[in-house]
């Protein structure tokens, strides 16, 4: 059998590819494409969040916030890991990252205007997340899907907690509940932009399915994200803001508004409110952080040459 029959025959058996498989360029490329982007979403990630920690309203709050944003961080390092078994080098990614050659999620390029804003997050993003995610515990590079299943199982814990914030906001004052509003209309739309353009321009989707990278297109996700959430919305006594949203009986699924795919090609090519800030912020830390990495290595390669 060559080299390229036994990868179809792996992926044809839902048989996971190892990093010391043979695998084509292109395989190889994609992965590291959306692993490396997937790493800097969690990285990028914790900026938002990040931001309300020195002020969150209680120490149990401030806890909770502090673990999670922790968890992200701990997500993109695995990730970069994953990236790292199919030759990518760690530092070469942030490289590409700080100098906009390289995406990260739309998402975390909108502002944090108050602490609903972090139950928000927990809610919509950590659950678009999971929605997007769950399926990838399948996907057919090994280290990805193995990492997927811890991932997902902190993102259930991460949106639990934004839900249980709403529900205690929801439970409080008139201004409490109108804040979880407010952030609900700025945060619904592009929840469902984090799911990619529509699958008639998604130019990847058609390849990662075959590869078995991905296991359903973009608006399939998109779809199943939508339906969860409107049970969810209801029982917590906010309005999702799109007057088109309705179930459709025949489809079995709800129909929603149309949604502005110019928003997220302009966030995407690096024109949404906050790119230049994450990615200035990445950059100072990366820079910040240049002499722990040097002394970590340093003291790696003296061990080795105590060791040799
Ligand atoms: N933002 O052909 P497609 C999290 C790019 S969750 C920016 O459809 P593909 C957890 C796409 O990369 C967020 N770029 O691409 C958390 C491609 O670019 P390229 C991260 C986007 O790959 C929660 C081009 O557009 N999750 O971090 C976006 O088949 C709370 C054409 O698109 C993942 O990364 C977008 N929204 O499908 C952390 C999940 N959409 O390189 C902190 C894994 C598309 O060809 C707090 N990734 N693009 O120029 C995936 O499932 C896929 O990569 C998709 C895109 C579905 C994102």
């Amino acid at each position: 059998m060559t080299q390229e029959a036994a990868f179809t025959a792996t992926i044809e058996k839902d048989q996971r590819i190892e990093p010391r498989d043979w695998m084509p360029d292109g395989y190889r490329k994609t992965m590291i494409r959306q692993i490396a982007q997937h790493a800097h979403s969690e990285i990028i990630g914790m900026q938002p969040e990040g931001a309300w920690i020195t002020r969150a309203p209680s120490l149990r709050r401030k806890a909770i916030l502090l673990a999670k944003v922790q968890d992200e961080a701990g997500h993109g390092l695995y990730l970069y890991s994953a990236a790292e078994t199919l030759g990518a080098d760690r530092g070469d990614l942030t490289r590409r990252l700080i100098e906009g050659r390289q995406k990260y999620s739309s998402i975390f390029n909108y502002p944090t205007l108050t602490f609903a804003d972090v139950g928000v997050i927990g809610w919509l993003v950590d659950g678009a997340a999971i929605c997007n995610q769950v399926p990838l515990c399948r996907s057919s590079f090994g280290p990805y899907a193995r990492a997927m299943i811890r991932i997902c199982k902190e993102e259930s814990f991460h949106q639990r907690q934004g839900y249980e914030l709403l529900m205690t906001m929801m439970r409080g004052t008139e201004a409490q509940r109108d804040m979880v509003q407010d952030a609900v209309n700025r945060w619904w739309w592009p929840s469902l932009m984090m799911f990619g353009p529509p699958d008639a321009e998604s130019p990847n989707t058609a390849q990662s399915m075959a590869w078995k990278i991905k296991r359903h297109t973009n608006d399939e996700l998109r779809q199943r994200f939508v339906d969860m959430s409107v049970p969810q919305a209801s029982a917590l006594g906010v309005t999702l803001p799109d007057p088109d949203l309705r179930w459709n009986p025949e489809r079995e699924h709800h129909d929603f508004g149309e949604i502005d795919w110019s928003e997220l090609k302009r966030v995407i090519s690096g024109d949404g409110p906050l790119n230049a800030e994450r990615i200035e912020h990445r950059r100072r830390a990366d820079e910040d952080g240049e002499w722990v990495r040097s002394a970590a290595a340093a003291h790696a390669a003296k061990k080795q040459g105590v060791r040799g």
